[in-house]
Protein backbone atom coordinates (compact mmCIF):
# COMPACT_ATOMS: atom_id res chain seq x y z
CA UNK A 1 0.00 0.00 0.00
CA UNK A 2 1.58 3.21 -0.74
CA UNK A 3 0.44 7.40 -1.37
CA UNK A 4 2.39 8.95 -4.03
CA UNK A 5 2.26 12.65 -4.24
CA UNK A 6 2.58 14.85 -7.60
CA UNK A 7 2.15 18.54 -7.67
CA UNK A 8 0.95 18.67 -11.32
CA UNK A 9 -0.23 22.89 -12.12
CA UNK A 10 -1.96 25.83 -10.24
CA UNK A 11 -5.48 26.80 -10.33
CA UNK A 12 -7.15 29.27 -8.61
CA UNK A 13 -3.46 30.64 -8.05
CA UNK A 14 -2.51 28.09 -6.00
CA UNK A 15 -0.58 25.32 -6.68
CA UNK A 16 -2.52 21.38 -7.51
CA UNK A 17 -1.34 18.25 -6.50
CA UNK A 18 -2.47 14.47 -6.99
CA UNK A 19 -2.06 11.74 -4.91
CA UNK A 20 -2.20 8.53 -6.29
CA UNK A 21 -3.16 5.36 -4.06
CA UNK A 22 -1.86 1.97 -4.64
CA UNK A 23 -2.92 -1.50 -3.27
CA UNK A 24 -0.77 -4.74 -3.34
CA UNK A 25 -3.49 -6.27 -6.02
CA UNK A 26 -2.17 -3.42 -8.37
CA UNK A 27 -5.21 -1.49 -8.09
CA UNK A 28 -4.80 2.78 -8.11
CA UNK A 29 -6.99 5.43 -7.56
CA UNK A 30 -5.62 8.89 -8.78
CA UNK A 31 -7.14 12.07 -6.95
CA UNK A 32 -6.58 16.26 -6.67
CA UNK A 33 -7.01 18.67 -3.99
CA UNK A 34 -8.70 20.74 -6.31
CA UNK A 35 -12.41 19.56 -5.64
CA UNK A 36 -11.40 16.40 -4.34
CA UNK A 37 -11.47 15.16 -7.98
CA UNK A 38 -10.72 11.18 -8.37
CA UNK A 39 -9.43 11.62 -12.17
CA UNK A 40 -8.65 7.60 -12.18
CA UNK A 41 -9.39 4.25 -10.71
CA UNK A 42 -7.72 1.73 -12.35
CA UNK A 43 -8.37 -1.70 -11.94
CA UNK A 44 -8.07 -5.26 -13.54
CA UNK A 45 -10.77 -6.98 -16.00
CA UNK A 46 -11.90 -10.44 -16.24
CA UNK A 47 -8.16 -10.90 -17.97
CA UNK A 48 -6.26 -8.96 -15.61
CA UNK A 49 -5.76 -6.10 -17.64
CA UNK A 50 -5.60 -3.17 -15.41
CA UNK A 51 -7.66 0.10 -17.04
CA UNK A 52 -8.89 3.30 -16.19
CA UNK A 53 -12.93 3.24 -15.28
CA UNK A 54 -14.03 6.91 -14.64
CA UNK A 55 -13.77 9.60 -16.71
CA UNK A 56 -11.41 11.96 -15.97
CA UNK A 57 -9.18 14.62 -17.71
CA UNK A 58 -5.10 14.47 -18.60
CA UNK A 59 -5.42 18.63 -18.66
CA UNK A 60 -6.38 20.32 -15.20
CA UNK A 61 -7.65 23.09 -17.11
CA UNK A 62 -9.87 20.86 -19.03
CA UNK A 63 -12.03 19.89 -15.26
CA UNK A 64 -12.72 23.92 -15.15
CA UNK A 65 -13.67 24.27 -18.75
CA UNK A 66 -15.85 21.58 -19.16
CA UNK A 67 -17.40 21.32 -15.94
CA UNK A 68 -19.16 18.46 -15.89
CA UNK A 69 -18.03 17.47 -12.14
CA UNK A 70 -15.60 14.71 -13.41
CA UNK A 71 -14.93 12.80 -9.94
CA UNK A 72 -15.53 15.99 -7.99
CA UNK A 73 -16.86 16.19 -4.35
CA UNK A 74 -20.28 18.36 -4.49
CA UNK A 75 -21.47 20.85 -1.71
CA UNK A 76 -22.44 21.86 0.24
CA UNK A 77 -25.92 20.45 -1.11
CA UNK A 78 -25.89 17.83 -4.02
CA UNK A 79 -28.51 18.71 -6.65
CA UNK A 80 -30.77 21.21 -6.92
CA UNK A 81 -32.23 23.83 -4.62
CA UNK A 82 -35.40 25.23 -6.31
CA UNK A 83 -35.56 28.95 -6.83
CA UNK A 84 -31.90 29.26 -5.72
CA UNK A 85 -33.20 30.34 -2.11
CA UNK A 86 -34.29 28.52 0.67
CA UNK A 87 -35.87 29.62 4.32
CA UNK A 88 -34.16 27.95 8.00
CA UNK A 89 -35.12 29.61 10.90
CA UNK A 90 -37.51 32.11 9.83
CA UNK A 91 -34.68 33.77 7.53
CA UNK A 92 -34.35 33.33 4.01
CA UNK A 93 -30.90 32.60 1.93
CA UNK A 94 -30.42 33.54 -1.25
CA UNK A 95 -27.72 31.02 -3.34
CA UNK A 96 -26.29 31.91 -6.48
CA UNK A 97 -28.17 31.03 -9.39
CA UNK A 98 -25.95 29.01 -11.73
CA UNK A 99 -28.62 27.02 -13.55
CA UNK A 100 -31.47 29.27 -14.76
CA UNK A 101 -33.22 30.53 -12.00
CA UNK A 102 -32.34 27.39 -9.75
CA UNK A 103 -29.17 26.28 -7.86
CA UNK A 104 -27.35 23.68 -9.05
CA UNK A 105 -24.33 21.59 -6.90
CA UNK A 106 -23.21 24.11 -4.49
CA UNK A 107 -22.90 27.04 -7.22
CA UNK A 108 -19.84 28.09 -9.17
CA UNK A 109 -18.03 28.37 -6.06
CA UNK A 110 -19.25 25.14 -4.67
CA UNK A 111 -16.57 22.29 -3.17
CA UNK A 112 -16.54 21.15 -6.58
CA UNK A 113 -14.81 23.96 -7.45
CA UNK A 114 -12.10 24.90 -4.78
CA UNK A 115 -8.79 23.43 -2.96
CA UNK A 116 -8.83 21.73 -0.36
CA UNK A 117 -6.32 21.12 2.33
CA UNK A 118 -4.74 17.38 1.80
CA UNK A 119 -3.19 14.85 4.60
CA UNK A 120 -1.75 11.73 3.29
CA UNK A 121 -2.50 8.76 5.44
CA UNK A 122 -1.07 5.15 5.40
CA UNK A 123 -1.91 3.06 7.72
CA UNK A 124 -2.06 -1.28 7.78
CA UNK A 125 -3.90 -2.50 4.99
CA UNK A 126 -4.97 0.85 3.88
CA UNK A 127 -3.86 3.80 1.87
CA UNK A 128 -6.09 7.01 1.90
CA UNK A 129 -5.79 10.99 1.98
CA UNK A 130 -8.15 12.95 3.89
CA UNK A 131 -9.32 16.70 2.45
CA UNK A 132 -10.23 19.46 4.64
CA UNK A 133 -11.80 22.71 3.53
CA UNK A 134 -13.17 25.71 5.74
CA UNK A 135 -16.26 27.37 4.21
CA UNK A 136 -16.98 31.00 5.59
CA UNK A 137 -20.19 31.69 6.92
CA UNK A 138 -22.20 33.38 3.71
CA UNK A 139 -19.82 31.32 1.11
CA UNK A 140 -21.99 30.78 -1.97
CA UNK A 141 -25.03 32.00 0.75
CA UNK A 142 -25.10 29.51 2.54
CA UNK A 143 -25.37 30.20 7.25
CA UNK A 144 -22.87 29.14 9.16
CA UNK A 145 -18.86 28.67 9.27
CA UNK A 146 -18.40 24.77 7.95
CA UNK A 147 -15.93 22.72 8.78
CA UNK A 148 -15.52 19.64 6.13
CA UNK A 149 -13.49 16.72 5.55
CA UNK A 150 -13.59 14.26 3.01
CA UNK A 151 -11.72 11.19 3.15
CA UNK A 152 -10.78 8.85 0.22
CA UNK A 153 -8.86 4.97 1.63
CA UNK A 154 -8.42 2.45 -0.52
CA UNK A 155 -8.06 -1.29 0.81
CA UNK A 156 -6.58 -4.18 -0.21
CA UNK A 157 -10.17 -5.58 -0.84
CA UNK A 158 -10.48 -3.13 -3.60
CA UNK A 159 -12.27 -1.05 -1.66
CA UNK A 160 -12.60 2.64 -1.91
CA UNK A 161 -13.95 4.09 1.08
CA UNK A 162 -15.15 7.79 0.76
CA UNK A 163 -15.94 9.53 4.69
CA UNK A 164 -17.53 12.42 4.94
CA UNK A 165 -17.67 14.53 8.10
CA UNK A 166 -18.73 18.22 8.73
CA UNK A 167 -19.65 20.13 11.77
CA UNK A 168 -21.20 24.09 11.81
CA UNK A 169 -21.50 26.86 14.23
CA UNK A 170 -24.91 27.99 12.54
CA UNK A 171 -27.68 25.78 11.38
CA UNK A 172 -27.17 25.59 7.56
CA UNK A 173 -27.61 22.91 4.78
CA UNK A 174 -25.11 19.81 3.98
CA UNK A 175 -25.90 17.11 1.71
CA UNK A 176 -22.15 15.67 -0.08
CA UNK A 177 -21.58 13.35 -2.96
CA UNK A 178 -19.27 12.02 -5.16
CA UNK A 179 -19.70 13.24 -8.69
CA UNK A 180 -17.93 10.04 -10.42
CA UNK A 181 -18.99 9.41 -13.69
CA UNK A 182 -18.11 5.50 -13.80
CA UNK A 183 -17.57 3.52 -17.22
CA UNK A 184 -16.66 -0.01 -16.27
CA UNK A 185 -15.59 -1.16 -20.34
CA UNK A 186 -12.34 0.24 -19.46
CA UNK A 187 -10.66 3.39 -20.73
CA UNK A 188 -13.54 4.17 -22.82
CA UNK A 189 -13.66 1.44 -25.05
CA UNK A 190 -17.76 1.59 -24.86
CA UNK A 191 -19.96 3.94 -23.86
CA UNK A 192 -22.00 2.77 -20.65
CA UNK A 193 -25.29 1.42 -22.23
CA UNK A 194 -24.92 -2.27 -22.11
CA UNK A 195 -23.82 -1.83 -18.50
CA UNK A 196 -26.24 -3.51 -16.04
CA UNK A 197 -27.80 -1.78 -12.72
CA UNK A 198 -29.16 -3.84 -9.57
CA UNK A 199 -30.62 -1.47 -7.46
CA UNK A 200 -32.98 -2.18 -4.66
CA UNK A 201 -35.52 0.70 -4.68
CA UNK A 202 -39.06 0.46 -5.41
CA UNK A 203 -39.84 4.75 -5.62
CA UNK A 204 -37.80 7.52 -7.32
CA UNK A 205 -38.18 10.98 -7.14
CA UNK A 206 -40.75 12.36 -10.34
CA UNK A 207 -38.87 15.73 -11.47
CA UNK A 208 -40.45 18.64 -13.30
CA UNK A 209 -39.24 20.28 -16.36
CA UNK A 210 -36.33 21.96 -14.35
CA UNK A 211 -35.48 18.81 -13.20
CA UNK A 212 -36.53 19.84 -9.72
CA UNK A 213 -38.23 17.01 -7.58
CA UNK A 214 -42.12 17.48 -7.44
CA UNK A 215 -42.10 15.48 -4.46
CA UNK A 216 -44.01 12.96 -5.51
CA UNK A 217 -42.61 9.41 -4.74
CA UNK A 218 -43.20 7.15 -7.91
CA UNK A 219 -43.51 3.28 -8.08
CA UNK A 220 -41.07 1.25 -10.25
CA UNK A 221 -43.12 -1.42 -10.99
CA UNK A 222 -43.88 -2.28 -14.39
CA UNK A 223 -41.49 0.67 -15.67
CA UNK A 224 -37.67 0.96 -16.65
CA UNK A 225 -37.03 2.40 -13.59
CA UNK A 226 -37.13 -1.14 -12.02
CA UNK A 227 -33.75 -2.35 -11.47
CA UNK A 228 -34.80 -4.36 -8.54
CA UNK A 229 -33.85 -7.49 -10.18
CA UNK A 230 -31.01 -6.37 -12.69
CA UNK A 231 -31.62 -4.01 -15.93
CA UNK A 232 -29.79 -2.66 -18.32
CA UNK A 233 -29.21 1.09 -18.52
CA UNK A 234 -30.20 0.91 -22.66
CA UNK A 235 -33.58 0.61 -21.55
CA UNK A 236 -33.88 3.80 -20.26
CA UNK A 237 -32.41 5.54 -23.32
CA UNK A 238 -35.07 3.08 -25.30
CA UNK A 239 -37.94 4.01 -23.15
CA UNK A 240 -40.68 6.02 -24.05
CA UNK A 241 -41.63 6.81 -20.19
CA UNK A 242 -42.11 10.93 -19.96
CA UNK A 243 -39.63 10.39 -17.06
CA UNK A 244 -36.82 9.26 -18.88
CA UNK A 245 -37.58 10.97 -21.83
CA UNK A 246 -37.93 14.34 -19.80
CA UNK A 247 -34.05 14.02 -18.61
CA UNK A 248 -32.48 13.21 -22.60
CA UNK A 249 -33.58 9.83 -22.66
CA UNK A 250 -31.91 8.36 -19.85
CA UNK A 251 -31.93 8.96 -16.01
CA UNK A 252 -31.11 11.43 -14.23
CA UNK A 253 -33.15 10.32 -10.94
CA UNK A 254 -33.21 10.35 -7.28
CA UNK A 255 -34.08 6.19 -5.90
CA UNK A 256 -35.22 5.47 -2.51
CA UNK A 257 -32.17 3.08 -1.15
CA UNK A 258 -34.19 0.23 0.61
CA UNK A 259 -32.09 -0.99 3.14
CA UNK A 260 -28.58 -1.35 3.23
CA UNK A 261 -28.73 -3.34 0.21
CA UNK A 262 -25.75 -2.80 -1.90
CA UNK A 263 -25.81 -1.43 -5.64
CA UNK A 264 -24.46 -3.44 -8.33
CA UNK A 265 -23.11 -2.06 -11.93
CA UNK A 266 -21.61 -4.88 -13.91
CA UNK A 267 -20.20 -4.72 -17.43
CA UNK A 268 -20.51 -8.06 -18.75
CA UNK A 269 -17.87 -8.26 -21.54
CA UNK A 270 -15.27 -6.91 -19.39
CA UNK A 271 -16.26 -8.75 -16.47
CA UNK A 272 -16.24 -5.60 -14.02
CA UNK A 273 -18.33 -5.55 -11.24
CA UNK A 274 -18.88 -2.48 -9.48
CA UNK A 275 -20.20 -3.00 -5.76
CA UNK A 276 -21.88 0.60 -4.01
CA UNK A 277 -22.66 0.15 0.00
CA UNK A 278 -23.86 3.59 1.42
CA UNK A 279 -25.83 4.85 4.66
CA UNK A 280 -27.34 7.23 2.31
CA UNK A 281 -31.10 7.93 2.09
CA UNK A 282 -30.68 7.93 -1.73
CA UNK A 283 -28.98 7.82 -4.97
CA UNK A 284 -28.99 9.79 -8.02
CA UNK A 285 -28.77 7.36 -10.81
CA UNK A 286 -27.50 9.81 -13.93
CA UNK A 287 -25.97 8.21 -17.09
CA UNK A 288 -24.57 11.00 -18.50
CA UNK A 289 -27.12 12.23 -21.05
CA UNK A 290 -25.77 16.23 -20.78
CA UNK A 291 -22.45 14.58 -22.01
CA UNK A 292 -22.10 17.08 -25.09
CA UNK A 293 -19.91 16.14 -27.99
CA UNK A 294 -17.12 18.79 -29.32
CA UNK A 295 -14.06 18.02 -26.35
CA UNK A 296 -11.65 14.76 -25.74
CA UNK A 297 -11.25 13.09 -22.40
CA UNK A 298 -8.16 10.86 -22.35
CA UNK A 299 -8.48 11.05 -26.34
CA UNK A 300 -11.79 9.30 -26.67
CA UNK A 301 -14.70 11.56 -28.31
CA UNK A 302 -16.58 13.16 -26.02
CA UNK A 303 -20.26 11.84 -26.36
CA UNK A 304 -23.41 11.02 -23.72
CA UNK A 305 -23.79 7.87 -22.04
CA UNK A 306 -19.74 7.33 -22.17
CA UNK A 307 -20.34 7.28 -18.03
CA UNK A 308 -22.94 6.64 -15.41
CA UNK A 309 -23.05 8.29 -12.17
CA UNK A 310 -24.34 6.90 -8.77
CA UNK A 311 -24.14 9.52 -6.28
CA UNK A 312 -24.96 8.70 -3.12
CA UNK A 313 -26.69 11.59 -1.00
CA UNK A 314 -29.89 12.81 0.93
CA UNK A 315 -32.58 13.99 -1.39
CA UNK A 316 -32.65 17.32 -4.03
CA UNK A 317 -34.09 20.04 -2.74
CA UNK A 318 -35.02 18.27 0.82
CA UNK A 319 -35.02 22.03 2.06
CA UNK A 320 -38.19 22.77 0.27
CA UNK A 321 -39.98 19.12 0.62
CA UNK A 322 -40.74 18.94 4.80
CA UNK A 323 -41.51 14.91 4.03
CA UNK A 324 -37.89 14.51 2.57
CA UNK A 325 -35.53 13.52 4.86
CA UNK A 326 -33.70 16.62 6.98
CA UNK A 327 -30.40 18.05 5.05
CA UNK A 328 -30.43 20.81 8.01
CA UNK A 329 -27.55 20.27 9.81
CA UNK A 330 -27.46 21.67 13.05
CA UNK A 331 -24.94 23.90 15.17
CA UNK A 332 -23.27 21.73 17.25
CA UNK A 333 -24.33 18.44 15.40
CA UNK A 334 -21.58 16.37 13.65
CA UNK A 335 -22.60 15.28 9.52
CA UNK A 336 -21.85 11.89 8.64
CA UNK A 337 -21.87 10.07 5.75
CA UNK A 338 -19.95 6.66 4.48
CA UNK A 339 -20.06 5.18 1.12
CA UNK A 340 -18.27 2.09 -0.03
CA UNK A 341 -17.37 1.13 -3.83
CA UNK A 342 -15.78 -1.94 -3.88
CA UNK A 343 -14.25 -3.23 -7.41
CA UNK A 344 -14.65 -7.09 -8.54
CA UNK A 345 -14.44 -9.15 -11.55
CA UNK A 346 -16.87 -11.96 -12.81
CA UNK A 347 -15.24 -15.15 -13.80
C1 LIG B 1 -26.98 17.70 -15.53
O1 LIG B 1 -29.11 17.09 -14.65
C2 LIG B 1 -27.75 16.71 -14.69
C3 LIG B 1 -27.22 16.67 -13.29
O2 LIG B 1 -27.87 15.66 -12.55
C4 LIG B 1 -25.72 16.39 -13.35
O3 LIG B 1 -25.19 16.38 -12.04
C5 LIG B 1 -25.03 17.46 -14.17
O4 LIG B 1 -25.57 17.48 -15.47
C6 LIG B 1 -23.54 17.19 -14.32
O5 LIG B 1 -27.26 18.99 -15.08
Amino acid sequence: MKVVKEEIGRLLNQPISAYTLKNDNGMEITCLDYGCIISAIKVPDRNGHIENIVLGFDQLDDYRKWSLYFGNVIGRVAGRIKGAEFELNSKTYVLPNNENRNHLHGGERGFHNVVWKAKMIQIEGTAGVQFSYFSPDDEEGYPGNLHVKVTYLLTNQNELVISYHGTTDEDTLLNLTNHSYFNLSGNMKRDILEHSLTLNSSSFLELDSEFIPTGSFLNVDQTPFDFRNGRMLKDGVLSSHPQNKLVGSGYDHPFILNGDHPICLMDHESGRCLTVATDQAAVVLYTGNQIPSGFSIQGVKSRKYLGVCLETQGLPDAIHHTHFPSIVLKKGDEYHAKTTYTFSVMK
